[in-house]
């Protein structure tokens, strides 16, 4: 078959497979993807007028809010506590290097300055500025990539029609346009992409409320590189990576782990990944949720999931009144504590040479591998072969000397008491 009808056919076929053409990321896209693999920790950041009623952020669907009873809530909505500053040194004292903030949830409030809608901070607001403007220009200062979570689902457009298995109560009529929804949805993706400087990426979400509609993925994903190539495109859709997809994201679960349900079908895909918790059980602020997850129990998942060769974006779910309470404040600032310390272990490794174990994970750096011990069985540890000669092993930080035996099988390292650290004891195998 001549040439020049081979290939268009080839890309008709596989877009007619796939629903999206081959997508080819860019060179400024791969540099995004090198740089956040080597981030490794993200603050990530629910907040929205849903946060006045104290409750989390599906208020408006679990007490089944009708649209016209929740368009009451915006005016009761004013940050005047609100400083971005704050939250962005926050967020670096907790050795975070990138944000990632909902720019619309659920509920479909606009958390900018949108002109294709009054549903948003400017318009229904007492407040009347733009917070992710905000943002963005604090981020800019203090030198963090900013992300936004952008919800694929809408409880308050009425052209989000068929509509999916929620938002069944926002008393919305029975028609509408799906695809002038769609069009609607990239307008507001154009706004931000092109009034709030470089975006490091998009975190879609809501894709499972319609898993077999046309979502028309293709032609989103294309205007966003399109606008910025270095932007980077992930979607909480639970199921393998779509192309055009730059990174793929796990929810309360490590990548490949299904204890939680949300995972079910999710293989893991060839791009980077990242996993995301919360710090009580609430993505969005709940007033009453004080089931607060240690220092140690969230130090322990960053460590696991950069094990696991994943970024750990964490949670904060900011009160109605601008401020981050200060439980979450407290812990984020004692995780930094101990990444000003361990940071080297983490930051720059991709997942180490030995598969992560209840015991613990491996990071690996140019010619060291780091052994993070969580929870030792006993005194020996058994590291397979990797395939590499080892020069010396030492605990991270004090450089005291461990004994060890190499052979064939692996190496068996022997873990003194005195070194064990109840949190993470990191030992450094130099190859
Ligand atoms: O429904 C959302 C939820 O509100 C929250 O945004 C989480 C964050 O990963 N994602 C969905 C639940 O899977």
């Amino acid at each position: 078959m001549a040439r020049k009808f081979f290939f268009p056919l080839l890309l008709l076929l596989v877009t007619e497979v796939t629903g999206q053409t081959a997508y080819t990321p860019s060179q400024e896209n791969l540099k995004a993807r090198q740089w956040f693999q080597d981030a490794k920790f993200g603050m990530f950041i629910h907040w929205g007028v849903y946060s006045v009623l104290g409750d989390g952020e599906w208020v408006m669907n679990n007490q089944r809010i009708d649209k016209q009873t929740y368009q009451k809530l915006p005016a009761f909505f004013n940050p005047v506590n609100y400083n971005p500053a704050e939250w962005v040194a926050l967020a670096k004292a907790a050795g975070m290097k990138y944000i990632t903030i909902t720019s619309k949830h659920h509920d479909g409030f606009a958390m900018f300055d949108s002109k294709l809608t009054d549903w948003d901070i400017i318009d229904r607001t007492p407040y009347k500025k733009d917070v992710l403007k905000m943002l963005a220009e604090e981020c800019r200062k203090q030198g963090i990539k900013l992300f936004f979570y952008h919800s694929h689902l809408d409880w308050f457009q009425e052209n989000y029609f068929p509509r999916g298995n929620t938002g069944q109560t926002s008393g919305r009529p029975d028609n509408g346009d799906w695809y002038k929804y769609l069009d609607f949805m990239d307008g507001q993706l154009r706004e931000l992409l092109t009034n709030y400087g470089e975006i490091g990426g998009i975190w879609f979400d809501g894709h499972w409320d319609k898993k077999n509609a046309d979502w028309r993925l293709d032609k989103t994903y294309s205007l966003i590189h399109s606008l910025q190539p270095a932007c980077l495109v992930g979607n909480n859709h639970h199921l393998a990576p779509f192309p055009g997809e730059d990174f793929q994201m796990f929810e309360k679960d490590l990548p490949g782990q299904k204890t939680t349900g949300f995972n079910p079908e999710q293989s893991i895909g060839q791009i980077p990944l990242e996993t995301c918790e919360t710090m009580n059980n609430s993505w969005g602020f709940n007033l009453q949720d004080k089931s607060y997850k240690s220092t140690k129990n969230l130090i322990q998942y960053l460590v696991r999931a950069a094990g696991y060769n994943s970024n750990f974006l964490l949670n904060v779910g900011p009160m109605p009144d601008g401020r981050i309470q200060p439980e979450f404040a407290a812990t984020l600032k004692a995780m930094g504590s101990w990444m000003d310390k361990n940071g080297e272990t983490i930051y720059g490794t991709r997942g180490g040479p030995v598969s992560p174990k209840t015991w613990g994970v491996t990071t690996w750096k140019e010619n060291k591998v780091f052994v993070h011990i969580l929870s030792l069985e006993d005194d020996n540890l058994l590291i397979p072969d990797f395939g590499k000669k080892v020069k010396n092993i030492t605990v991270y930080n004090s450089g005291t000397k461990i004994k060890y035996k190499q052979d064939a099988f692996g190496i068996v390292i022997s873990v003194p008491q005195e070194v064990i650290d109840e949190t993470d004891t990191i030992l450094v195998i130099e190859i």
